[in-house]
């Protein structure tokens, strides 16, 4: 049986693996990764790749996505989840443009610190609708684990978190999709009935219609998720459906469908989502979230954590946040 701690642990350290191994070849094209790479660790195997403009990305690095959950984690444990000034301050005080941000998120973040008493109007600065960038679904994990058995604070927490940059409904959404998807697999056990899985996201969609516009593109790309796999299509395949972007409408249900169709394998998870092209690092960063969590953090290969480059965030510290949230969890659970 794996242990709501182990359960954690894999998700936030999943979701790091997930988004350092994307991150090389972020925004290139599925026949590109192919054509170049066989498998995950020839990415892995490299020291660095050049970007796009001239500039190097070293392989082993983090970006946004894992840099915004700790944000998110660090937040919930130390804020709470109803102020979100702070959370902004948190995201804009770790700011940097190297770690490759979304273009609004980056707007935002370096806006933060001339206007925070405006800091509400700041997330309409690019997109007069609010931004329906992927950007605030990449990094719920931290609140998918904490409100595991508490969904209308997981939802608030969604809310709150993804209206410091991203307002627009299908943001909304899609973080809280990402994040009750999380929490499913921590309330269920080591066998996953997908049937019945899909269906606890059917009544999150459901919840979301009742507090805001109806979710059509989620419930849609939930259809094509259960059908892709009573067909047993492959990722790439489905892909041509639910797309591969930078929108929360596209990775969210991508993620999902490369967790589900690889559910018993990490190694799988990440290979399928990377492999996808487009947005690689936050779709494998998802899926390895959702992979993580169900499978405990037994299922991360210590070959891959030990490529990781970066002092600051490691799987170690991931691990203690795990541990402090798991903690907080069961208390709140002892309350209720
Ligand atoms: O969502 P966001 O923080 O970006 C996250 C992505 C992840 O892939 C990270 O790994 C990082 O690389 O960036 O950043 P946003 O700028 O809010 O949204 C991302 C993109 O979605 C934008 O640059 C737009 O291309 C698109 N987008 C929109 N386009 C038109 N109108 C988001 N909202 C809109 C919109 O309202
Ligand atoms: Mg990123
Ligand atoms: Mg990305």
């Amino acid at each position: 049986m794996v242990t709501l701690t182990q359960r954690f642990t894999g998700c936030l350290v999943g979701g790091l693996l997930g988004d350092v191994i994307g991150a090389p070849v972020e925004a290139e094209s599925a026949a590109y990764i192919r054509k170049t790479f066989r498998t995950v660790d020839d990415i892995l195997a490299l020291d660095r790749v050049e970007e796009l403009l001239g500039a190097y990305w070293t392989v082993g690095r983090y970006t946004d996505d894992t840099q915004m959950t700790l944000c998110v984690a660090e937040w919930l444990l130390e804020d709470g989840p109803t102020d979100g000034c702070k959370l902004l301050a948190r995201f804009s005080e770790a700011f940097r443009p190297a770690r490759r941000y979304g273009s609004s998120t980056a707007a935002i973040l370096q806006a933060f610190e001339e206007h925070q008493e405006e800091w509400r109007a700041l997330a309409t600065l690019m997109f007069p609708s609010g931004s329906y960038g992927n950007g605030s679904a990449m990094r719920v994990g931290p609140i998918g684990c904490l409100y595991y058995q508490d969904p209308p604070a997981l939802f608030k927490a969604c809310r709150v978190s993804s209206l410091t940059t991203h307002s627009h409904p299908l943001a909304i959404q899609g973080a809280t999709l990402q994040a009750s998807a999380i929490a499913a697999l921590m309330r269920g056990g080591d066998v996953l009935e997908v049937d019945r899985y899909l269906q606890s996201l059917d009544l999150v969609l459901k919840r979301l219609a009742r507090e805001g516009p109806e979710p059509m593109e989620y419930r849609q790309a939930l259809q094509t998720i259960a059908d892709g796999l009573a067909a047993s299509h492959e990722p790439a395949r489905v892909a041509e459906t639910l797309g591969t972007g930078l929108e929360a409408k596209e990775a969210v249900p991508m993620a999902l469908y490369c967790f589900l169709f690889a559910r018993d394998s990490f190694e799988q998870v990440i290979h399928h989502a990377v492999f996808l092209g487009g947005d690689t690092d936050t779709i494998a960063s998802m899926a390895g979230a959702l992979s993580g969590a169900f499978l405990g953090e037994k299922c991360l290969p210590g070959r891959w954590c030990a490529r990781l480059r970066d002092e600051d965030i490691t799987p170690g510290s991931m691990a203690g946040l795990a541990r402090q949230l798991a903690g907080r969890a069961e208390c709140s659970n002892l309350g209720s």
